[in-house]
């Protein structure tokens, strides 16, 4: 079997979606996610111009080959939109194997762990009444795990405060939105949300924040330390991480689970913090973490130091991503947990799907493959539209992090 042509697929329904197709001489096809949100024509330019003309006449059946040309041959490794390329590319061959051989992704990885694969949704609120609310919600539709953000007195907006409380695009302009912030409105409020959130609900639902990248160490662990009351499943993204020995200051003060890595791309962004067991789950994802062949080698890196699996899975993060993920979350032995902000009803219709929720966990189908597919004419109705994540600054004007 040989590749003969490789394509992107831009398509917007309602937020911007790249989506790499390989087809071969047998008529079988795979595809693949490289969605980078705001950064989307990076990549297809980084696919069309510099990774497509090398894979002509290669056999797909060459998974880790093809990873390591294009990984070692770059020359200039890694960083975002080289791994969200090169993991489009990865998802679609390993789509094409599964074809082939007739079977689901996660019988090629090892076959099943579990049957379903427990997801969490997002409960937002501008004031901590409406957050409750929409947790409440988010329980009567059988979630065990709901991440809970609110809005902060005295700020504008913040993150994970979307208008439309069931599909969160934070992406929202031609060219960035400015948000302010402040930590210390921030730290004093959120408190507050999970001591309601407990106790209207109790301890028997998983609880989950998302920092965003927001605080220093030393705030993380006070933060930490504040929410130890509530036990929560886990706080996400509590400082940048480009600086892993950082995360050891957080680990002094608090024994709150941390989570981070979504916007990591190899294994070297995360393999201090898992080796010095900085954190206790590792958010990569395959579209934006080299693929299922990179996203293998950092879970069982991971695995041998307690960390467990918990991927984004944003609604930026398109159902060919979401799909391919839940294969290997069925397979792989340290799972913990996957996000699940669910797609609008356009962008489901455009990819057709065999996953399914039910009862708070997500089943990947049985069909060969991962399952998703793309409906190239529906696609093409929804034009590719330039939109920014939005940017932070600090209420005097500073420059800080989204
Ligand atoms: C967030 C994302 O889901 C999450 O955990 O961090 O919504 C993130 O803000 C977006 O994926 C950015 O495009
Ligand atoms: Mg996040």
């Amino acid at each position: 079997m040989k590749i003969i042509n490789c394509k992107t697929i831009i398509t917007c329904p309602g937020r911007n979606f790249v989506t790499v197709k390989i087809e071969t001489d047998e008529g079988v096809y795979g595809i693949g996610d490289a969605t980078l949100n705001g950064r989307e024509l990076a990549v297809v330019a980084y696919l069309e111009e510099h990774l497509f003309p090398c894979l002509i006449g290669r056999d797909p059946a060459q998974i880790e080959d093809i990873w390591q040309y294009l990984y070692r041959g770059a020359y200039w490794r890694r960083g975002p939109v080289t791994m969200t390329a090169i993991a489009g590319i990865d998802t679609a061959l390993w789509d094409i194997k599964g074809k082939v051989a007739g079977l689901p992704l996660y019988e090629l990885l090892g076959g099943r762990s579990r049957d379903g694969v427990m997801v969490y949704g997002h409960a937002n609120g501008v004031e901590i009444e409406e957050t409750v609310d929409e947790v409440a919600k988010y329980i009567d539709l059988g979630y065990k795990a709901i991440r809970a953000q609110c809005g902060v007195p005295g700020l504008p907006s913040t993150y994970g405060v979307a208008k439309d409380k069931m599909y969160y695009e934070p992406a929202d302009a031609e060219l960035p939105s400015e948000n302010v912030w402040s930590t210390e409105k921030y730290m004093k409020h959120v408190p507050q949300l999970f001591e309601r959130l407990r106790d209207k609900f109790g301890f028997d639902h998983h609880l989950l924040h998302d920092v965003h990248h927001r605080l220093t160490p030393i705030q993380a662990g006070r933060l930490g330390k504040d929410l130890e009351p509530y036990r929560l499943f886990w706080m996400e993204d509590a400082v940048p991480a480009e600086n892993q020995e950082s995360f050891r200051l957080i680990r002094q003060h608090t024994t709150t689970p941390l989570a981070v890595g979504e916007i990591f791309n190899t294994i070297f962004d995360c393999q201090q913090l898992i080796t010095e067991q900085l954190i206790d789950y590792i958010r990569t994802t395959v579209v934006h973490a080299g693929g299922i062949t990179h996203l293998r080698r950092i879970a069982n890196l991971a695995d041998l130091y307690h960390v467990r699996t918990g991927s984004h899975g944003a609604t930026d993060l398109s159902p060919v991503c979401m799909g391919a993920a839940l294969h290997f979350d069925t397979w792989v032995p340290n799972f913990g947990i996957q996000e699940y902000m669910r797609h609008t009803p356009e962008t489901d219709e455009v990819f057709p799907h065999d996953y399914h929720f039910k009862d708070g966990y997500l089943h990947a189908g049985s069909k060969p493959g991962h399952g998703v597919d793309i409906d190239e004419t529906l696609a093409a109705r929804y034009p590719y539209k330039p939109a920014y994540l939005p940017v932070n600054r600090l209420e005097d004007g500073t420059m800080y992090n989204w």
